[in-house]
C-alpha cells in the first residue's frame, strides 16, 4: 500500500479517532479496563486485512476491456484479489464476453428493471457480508423489506448461526455473555475449535493476561494450533511462532464432531462429583433460581458411557478427567469457540452443551465467566442486530412498519443455503450481494456456479474483484464501494459509520484515506439511490436523507432497534456503547421458560467407514475467508501451497500413501435417496502433519466443492464445512517437488 499510505493509516487501527480493524470482530481495550490501546492495537493479520483494502493498484475499464470473463474465470481468487481495487460500475450483459463500463444512474435502472420484472420479490435474494457498517445494513434490510421479501441470508448462515441457535434457546439472547475483562480475569478458558493465534490473533493477548493473573487454559482441538501452544505477544509484528508463553495448560487432541460427547462427560463428571460431595461442585442457588429442567438434566448425565465417549473424542479418560478437575477449580470459567463447533451437524447441540456445562456452576452473569462465541466478520454481529436476518421477529418488524409508515412482509426469508436450492430450483432468479464473495464462500462449488449462471441477474457491491464477478448471471453488475479505511464524504460533511463487535460493544469507526477513487460511492449511497429507483419518488421513507447525513439513519435506528435508544449521542462516545444484554446483566433469561434451560442432546458421530477420514476446511495464515493475501502458512510451516491435505502420518502409512504424494480428495455423502453421491477436488497434494487420527484438513475455499449443499446443521442450516466424510485416490503422475514444507509442521 505503499510507505506514505502506511504510515498513515496503521497507527488509526482501532484508535478512537480512527477505523475498526476490518479484519474480525474481537474487541478493542475500553477505557474501563484500564487506558492500554498502544500505540499499535493491532496484529499482523489486521495489518494485512487493511493493506489489502488500502492497496495502490486499481482496476478499471481498461483491465475488463483487456481480460474477457472466461480468461477471468480460469484465474485463481488470490490472483484476482491481486488486480487492485475495483474503480468504477462495470455490467456484463447477455451475450457480452467483457464488462463494460456503465454509469451510477443506468445501473441502478438495470438492476430496477430487472428486479420489477420477476414474479415476485421472493424470486429476488439479497446477500451481506459481516463487513458492512450498521447504517449501510439497516438502510439495505430496509429495502429489501419494502421491496417485499425477508430474502436476506448472509454469512453468517454459514458461521455463527448454529451458535446463535443454541444460545437463543437457551438463555435467550443469541450473542455471548462476556466482555474483554470477563475474559481476562477468568481463572479458566475454555477455547474450544479456534485458530486465535490466526484468526484472532489479538485474543492471544487477553489469553496472555489471563495467564499472568495465574489462570489456566485448555484447547480442545484436532490440530495442535501454534498461538496456544507456544506464544510471543503479537504486538511484535514478526509474529508468534517461537518460544514464548506457552498459553495452553491442556491441549485435547479431539477427534473431529467429538465435541458433544466431550462436553456430555465433563457435565456427568461434574454432577456425579457433586453427588458424593453435595454442594461443593454445583452451584445448587443458581441451578434453583435461574434453570429449567435440571433434573432430567442431571439424570441422564450421570449416566456416562465411557467407550463411545472414548470413541467419539479420541481422547483418553484421564485426560477428561483431569478437565474435569479444572472445572471445579474454577470459579470463574470462560468457554470461546469458533467454526469447529459451529460447522457440524450437531453443532445446535455442542454449543447447547457448553451451556449445560456453564450452568452447572453458575458461570453466565457474573464476572469473569460466560459464554464466548468468537466472531467473524468485524461487522457481523451488528447487521443482525440491525435486521440483517431472514427471520425477523414480529416485534422488529412491526417497528419498521411504525417507524416509516411503510408495509412489511411477514413470511420468513430463505437463508444461504435455501437460496442456492431456490437458485437451483429456479425459484430465485436474481441476487443482489452486498460485498462477500458468495460463489466462493458458499458450499458444493459446481452445484453453486450453476445456480449463480442460471440467474437472471447478479448484482455484488465489493472493494475488490473476486470468484462471484466471473460466476455471472444472465445480466452482471459489479458496483464498487468504500472501503473502512476510506473517507466518506457526503452532502452535509465527512460521515462516520458504528459497527458492533463479538461482545456487543458498539463505535464509530472513521475513514481517514482518500478513495480508491472518485467514482466510489459508499454503501449507504448505494442502498439510497437504488431504493429511489426501486421503490420511486413517492415513497415514504426519505432515502435522500439517508445518504446526505447518516446522523438521519441512527435516529431512526434508535426508534426501531432495541438497545440502541439515543444511538447517535451513545456512538459518539469515546469507547461508544454496549449493547444490553439480559443473562449478562442481570442473570435474567428472555427464554419461553422464563429461566436459562438446561437441554439433553444425544450424540451421533459421524460414521467414518474403512479406509475413509474425516476432512474439515480450515483458513491458512495468509488469508481472509475467500481473500487469499499469500501462499505462506507459517505456523503450520506449510510454504508456497494452497492444494494439500493434512493427514496424521500414521494414516498415511495405512492407507498406503506416502508424504508429498499427489491425491484426489473424494467426498462421500450419504444422499437422502440413499445412494452415495461422490464430488471430488483433484490434485491435492498430502502432507503428514500432527493431526488426531482418522482426521484429515484442506484449505476453504479450495476444498469447498467436496461440502455437498445437502449437508448441514441441524436447526441452523449451516453447511457442516468440518466434517465430510473423504477417501484419497492417487493421481497417475504422483509426488509434486514445488511446495516446500519446513519441520515446523511436525512441532
Ligand atoms: N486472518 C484471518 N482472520 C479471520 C478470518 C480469516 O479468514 N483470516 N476469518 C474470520 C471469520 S469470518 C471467522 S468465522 C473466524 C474463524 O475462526 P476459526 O474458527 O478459528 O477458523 P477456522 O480456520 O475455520 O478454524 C477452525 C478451528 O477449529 C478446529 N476444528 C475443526 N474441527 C473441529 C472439531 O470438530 N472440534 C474442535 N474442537 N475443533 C475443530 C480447527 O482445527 C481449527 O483450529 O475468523 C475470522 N478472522
Ligand atoms: N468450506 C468452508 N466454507 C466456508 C467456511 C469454512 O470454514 N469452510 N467459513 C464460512 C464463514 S465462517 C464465512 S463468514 C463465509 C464468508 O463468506 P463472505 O463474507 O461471503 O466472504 P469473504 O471472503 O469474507 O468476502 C470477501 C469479499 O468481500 C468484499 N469486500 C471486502 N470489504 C468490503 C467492504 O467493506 N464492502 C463491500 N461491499 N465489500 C467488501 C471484497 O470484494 C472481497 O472479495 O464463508 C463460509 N464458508
Ligand atoms: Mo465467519
Amino acid at each position: 500500500m505503499g510507505i506514505g499510505r502506511t504510515a498513515r493509516t496503521l497507527p488509526l487501527l482501532n484508535q478512537r479517532a480512527g477505523f475498526d480493524c476490518p479484519g474480525c470482530a474481537w474487541p478493542d481495550p475500553l477505557a474501563a479496563d484500564g487506558d492500554r490501546r498502544k500505540a499499535a492495537e493491532f496484529c499482523e493479520n489486521g495489518a494485512k486485512a487493511v493493506a489489502e483494502e488500502a492497496t495502490i493498484r486499481r482496476i478499471g475499464a481498461d483491465f475488463f476491456a483487456r481480460h474477457s470473463v472466461a480468461e477471468l474465470a480460469e484465474r485463481t481468487d488470490y490472483w484476482l484479489g491481486q488486480q487492485g481495487r475495483l474503480t468504477q460500475p462495470m455490467i456484463l450483459r447477455h451475450g457480452d464476453d467483457h464488462y463494460r463500463p456503465i454509469g451510477w444512474d443506468a445501473a441502478f435502472d438495470v438492476i430496477a428493471e430487472n428486479l420489477a420484472a420477476l414474479g415476485s420479490p421472493d424470486e429476488a435474494a439479497f446477500y451481506t457480508s459481516g463487513r458492512t457498517s450498521n447504517e449501510a445494513a439497516f438502510a439495505y434490510q430496509l429495502l429489501v423489506r419494502c421491496f417485499g421479501t425477508n430474502n436476506l441470508p448472509d454469512c453468517s448462515n454459514m458461521c455463527h448461526e448454529s451458535s446463535g441457535a443454541a444460545l437463543t434457546e437457551t438463555i435467550g439472547v443469541g450473542t455471548g455473555s462476556v466482555s474483554l475483562s470477563d475474559v481476562e480475569h477468568a481463572d479458566l478458558v475454555l477455547v474450544l475449535g479456534q485458530n486465535p493465534g490466526t484468526n484472532h490473533p489479538r485474543m492471544l493477548s487477553s489469553l496472555e493476561r489471563v495467564k499472568h493473573r495465574g489462570g489456566r487454559i485448555v484447547s480442545v482441538n484436532p490440530l495442535p494450533e501454534t498461538g496456544l501452544r507456544r506464544f510471543k505477544n503479537p504486538q511484535n509484528l514478526s509474529g508468534i511462532v517461537g518460544s514464548g508463553t506457552a498459553l495452553a495448560d491442556e491441549f485435547a487432541q479431539i477427534r473431529i464432531g467429538g465435541d458433544l460427547a466431550l462436553l456430555k462427560a465433563l457435565s456427568g463428571l461434574l454432577v456425579l462429583a457433586d453427588d458424593e460431595a453435595p454442594g461443593w461442585v454445583l452451584d445448587h442457588e443458581f441451578i434453583e433460581k435461574h434453570t429449567h429442567a435440571f433434573t432430567e438434566f442431571a439424570e441422564q448425565a450421570r449416566d456416562i458411557d465411557w467407550a463411545a465417549t472414548e470413541r467419539a473424542t479420541g481422547l483418553e479418560r484421564q485426560q477428561i478427567e483431569r478437565i474435569a478437575r479444572m472445572l471445579v477449580e474454577s470459579d470463574r470459567t470462560v468457554v470461546c469457540w469458533a467454526m469447529g463447533l459451529t460447522q457440524h451437524k450437531q453443532a445446535v447441540a455442542t454449543i447447547r452443551e457448553v451451556v449445560n456445562l456453564l450452568l452447572l456452576r453458575g458461570m453466565i452473569g457474573k464476572p469473569g465467566a460466560g459464554v464466548c462465541p468468537v466472531r467473524g466478520h468485524s461487522n457481523v454481529q451488528g447487521d443482525r442486530t440491525m435486521g440483517i436476518y431472514e427471520k425477523m421477529p414480529e416485534s422488529f418488524l412491526h417497528a419498521l412498519e411504525r417507524e416509516f409508515g411503510v408495509t412489511v412482509p411477514r413470511a420468513h426469508g430463505r437463508d444461504t443455503v435455501e437460496v442456492l436450492r431456490g437458485m437451483h430450483e429456479g425459484r430465485i432468479k436474481a441476487l443482489v450481494a452486498m460485498g462477500g464473495n458468495f460463489a466462493a464462500a458458499t458450499p458444493d462449488t459446481e452445484v453453486t456456479e450453476r445456480a449463480l449462471r442460471g440467474c437472471a441477474l447478479t448484482v455484488h457491491v465489493s472493494t475488490k474483484l473476486n470468484r462471484s464477478h466471473v460466476v455471472p448471471g444472465n445480466t452482471a453488475l459489479i458496483l464498487p464501494t468504500l472501503g473502512r479505511t476510506e473517507r466518506d464524504g457526503q452532502e452535509s460533511g465527512e460521515q462516520f459509520v458504528t459497527v458492533e463487535d463479538s461482545m456487543s460493544v458498539v463505535h464509530a469507526s472513521r475513514g481517514r484515506l482518500r478513495p480508491a477513487s472518485d467514482h466510489l460511492l459508499s454503501e449507504v449511497a448505494i442502498v439510497s439511490r437504488l431504493a429511489r429507483r426501486l421503490l420511486g419518488a413517492q415513497h415514504p421513507v426519505r432515502w435522500e436523507e439517508f445518504e446526505r447525513d447518516y446522523d438521519v439513519i441512527r435516529d431512526h435506528i434508535a426508534r426501531v432497534v432495541p438497545g440502541c435508544e439515543d444511538y447517535n449521542q451513545r456512538v459518539r462516545q469515546p469507547d461508544g456503547f454496549v449493547m444490553p444484554h439480559p443473562p449478562r446483566d442481570s442473570r435474567t433469561f428472555p427464554t419461553e421458560s422464563g429461566r436459562a434451560n438446561f437441554t439433553v442432546n444425544v450424540p451421533e458421530p459421524v460414521e467414518v467407514p474403512d479406509g475413509r477420514l474425516l476432512l474439515q476446511t480450515l483458513r491458512s495464515h495468509d488469508q481472509y475467508n475467500t481473500t487469499i493475501y499469500g501462499l505462506s502458512d507459517r505456523y503450520r510451516g506449510i510454504e508456497d501451497a494452497r492444494r494439500v491435505v493434512l493427514v496424521n502420518a500414521d494414516d498415511i502409512a495405512a492407507l498406503g500413501f506416502a508424504d508429498g504424494d499427489l491425491v484426489d480428495v473424494v467426498s462421500e455423502w450419504m444422499a437422502a435417496h440413499g445412494g452415495v453421491e461422490e464430488r471430488r477436488a483433484s490434485r491435492f497434494r498430502i502432507v503428514a502433519y500432527p493431526t488426531a487420527r482418522g482426521c484429515a484438513a484442506a484449505y476453504y475455499p479450495e476444498a469447498n466443492p467436496l461440502v455437498p449443499l445437502g449437508a448441514v446443521a441441524e436447526k441452523s442450516n449451516t453447511p457442516v464445512s468440518k466434517a465430510v466424510v473423504v477417501r484419497l485416490e492417487p493421481q497417475s503422475q504422483s509426488r509434486l517437488r514445488s511446495a516446500r514444507v519446513s519441520p515446523a509442521r511436525s512441532r
